[in-house]
């Protein structure tokens, strides 16, 4: 009911009510009949790091059996959700990076179209440009990638020595923690955790800070710059989004996931004439296709293809009954997404074979077999536009709700929407825009669904604060009409005038969460240019409703760069409560304390890196803790 109320977009309650009166079950029903969750799981007080627990910690066993303690416990676990989330986005980068190379020996047949990329990093690399073609600059671009992925010696990752500011890349020097590549890190990580290894919870945090480096350098940074190499850097666009896109008498596919390389080539498949003939001949009107969570964003910023939803709604698009067709490549795909296709009769492809779905068609795509890529796509084609004809058309609803958006911002096309990196300097100086946010991240049930997302939001407009998104909250956002100019009207007098001045939206989608890197590359420049520290300036990172484990990583990597994060509710540690004072009669309190929670939301990551996290549920006051802080960083300056 809570969701009912309070989710922002209208759609979503149309399709809830209509799934729930089909008589099926989505993520709430589920979340409802896990209540209560368990209270160790949410603190991060159970230890399953060996066979001898689970072990809980408690006042009654402030140990676990092994000996570890309460701080040694909550920090491995963290630390080891980071780097699942950094094994995730390795391994995508790695599909894409190894595409590149079988593009660059004529072995993929794909055109590379990030010409302006592959010379930009070729020369900030240092490589001898002259004389080489565009695929053999790429192909030892992608040599370096993969090297920054995989490389088991103490030398840095060369990304980070390209990008990161010098005040950081110092600071991370004397702090011991600069990384070697992904796959050392994760390792380490794993190692330093595991029974009977590292007990001090201090050096698992500094594993914890250099994990968090690999992840941005190596997978995220190595994603999003190998992506645009492949398929070009993204120029703004306008576009539709949101459920209202489907049409009923059209073929629906959705394309779902985060790697899109294999959709890439099913588009191209799907405008061939004769799979446009075959969904005619089929009686449909034409095909639509949709994007779900962040191969949706890849292809809005690309291409405009209208993205639908996010990893809680990709239930709800199923349930219009009027998806022909999921294809999938990577991560954030719920089992409960196929429960509900098979109750609507909606086929589902998967195209990768880490994510294998029993009873979906599985055409995988692998860079480095790639000998039937271009048939599989076919097939993938064929196949989804044949689904139109088995659907069962007794259940379809598709709300109305078409959005209108403006998306496809690059770090570069941000730049030059706003006439340089000089004028938004100015702006943000001159206080006509007050700070930016990167607002960012996952959905979660134990939130009303987007609603946190879409409330902050709005308040930081009011504010003439300049957001920028990706992930699944760029969709919350997309589909609420803040990617869009008509936002406008929500916005304070400042962001109106930028608005008008520079026709960009208030709230710019910079694509998949892997492009999270082109937001703080948009910080590195204006700092530079202003020649301030990251950790000086009014920005902050907001992710209202973590969830994936993959989002450690993302509010991480800002506060390693000085950043500070503001999450929406606690990550699994265990909150500080305050405690009556032992005697006391006249209600005297403790100050509640634990080391982790004080050193990440208190002032030992604050003096260390120049930010701290805060967490708030609240989604006005978390409003107003980020407008606080940015207040905070404007009379520092003096501004
Ligand atoms: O990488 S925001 S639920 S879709 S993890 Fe997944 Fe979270 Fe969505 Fe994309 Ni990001």
């Amino acid at each position: 009911n809570e969701v009912l109320q309070k989710t922002p977009n209208p759609a979503t309650k149309v399709l809830i009510e209509k799934i729930t009166a089909d008589g099926n079950e989505t993520y709430l029903d589920r979340f409802a009949s896990q209540q209560p969750q368990c209270s160790f799981g949410l603190k991060g007080t159970c230890c399953r790091m060996c066979q001898w627990g689970p072990c809980r910690i408690s006042e009654k066993s402030p140990r676990g059996i092994c000996g570890r303690s309460q701080d040694e416990i909550v920090i491995s676990n963290i630390i080891r959700a980071l780097v699942s989330g950094l094994a995730a986005h390795g391994r995508h980068a790695h599909e894409i990076i190894y595409t590149i190379k079988g593009v660059a020996e004529g072995k993929i047949n794909l055109k590379l179209k990030g010409t302006d990329r592959i010379i930009d990093m070729a020369e900030k690399l240092g490589l001898e440009i002259n004389n080489k073609t565009l695929e053999e600059l790429a192909g030892e671009i992608a040599d370096i990638l993969v090297e920054d992925l995989s490389r088991m010696n103490n030398q840095n990752i060369r990304l980070l020595e390209v990008f990161a500011p010098q005040e950081r890349k110092d600071l991370w020097s004397k702090l011991d923690i600069l990384p070697r590549s992904a796959a050392y890190e994760v390792m380490e990580a794993l190692h330093m955790t595991t029974l009977g290894s590292c007990t001090d919870w201090k050096a698992i945090a500094g594993q914890e800070k250099r994990s968090a480096l690999a992840y941005c350098y190596s997978t995220l940074f190595g994603s999003s710059l190998a992506t645009e190499i492949l398929f070009g850097v993204p120029e703004p666009k306008e576009t539709e989004v949101n459920y209202g896109i489907m049409k009923e008498d059209h073929v629906n596919i959705l394309v779902h996931g985060h790697s899109p390389v294999m959709i890439e080539k099913v588009l191209e498949k799907i405008n061939l004439p004769e799979i446009q003939q075959l969904a005619k001949d089929y009686g449909a009107k034409g095909i639509v296709i949709g994007g779900l969570c962040c191969t949706g964003t890849e292809l809005l910023a690309r291409y405009g293809i209208p993205t639908v939803t996010n990893i809680l709604g990709q239930e709800f698009a199923i349930g219009t009954g009027a998806v022909d067709c999921v294809v999938v490549d990577m991560q954030c795909v719920i089992p409960g997404m196929k429960i509900l296709a098979d109750c609507y009769g909606t086929k589902i492809i998967t195209t990768c074979n880490s994510n294998r779905i029993p009873g979906a068609v599985h055409l995988p795509f692998d860079p480095e077999k790639p000998e039937t890529l271009d048939e599989d796509a076919y097939i993938i084609a064929k196949t989804a536009v044949e689904a139109y004809k088995d659907r069962d058309r007794s259940k379809i609803k598709i709300p109305k709700e078409i959005t209108k958006a403006y998306g496809g911002w690059s770090f570069e096309s941000i730049v030059k929407a706003f006439g340089g990196i000089k004028n938004l300097a100015k702006l943000l100086k001159d206080g006509t825009l007050k700070g930016i946010a990167t607002v960012v991240g996952c959905n979660s049930p134990k939130v009303a669904y987007e609603s946190n997302h879409v409330t902050i939001v709005k308040k930081l407009l009011e504010w003439d604060v300049l957001v920028l998104t990706t992930g699944c909250s760029s969709h919350a956002l997309l589909n609420a009409g803040l990617c869009s100019q008509e936002a406008s009207e929500l916005c304070g007098n400042g962001l109106k005038a930028i608005i008008e001045q520079y026709n960009v939206p208030p709230v710019m989608a910079v694509g998949g969460c892997v492009d999270n890197t082109r937001t703080l590359r948009l910080f590195m420049a204006l700092t530079e240019e202003m020649g301030i520290a990251i950790k000086d300036m009014p920005f902050m990172f907001v992710g209202p409703e973590p969830g994936n484990e993959k989002t450690v990583g993302q509010g991480l990597s800002f506060l390693m760069h000085g950043v500070s994060n503001l999450v929406g509710f606690p990550a699994p540690i265990p909150v500080p409560m305050p405690k009556p004072v032992k005697g006391s009669t006249d209600g005297e309190m403790e100050r509640g304390s634990n080391n982790i929670a004080d050193y990440f939301g208190g002032n030992g990551a604050l003096e260390e890196l120049g930010a701290k996290i805060y967490t708030e549920p609240y989604p006005e006051l978390a409003a107003q803790t980020i407008k606080m802080h940015i207040k905070r960083k404007r009379n520092n300056l003096g501004w």
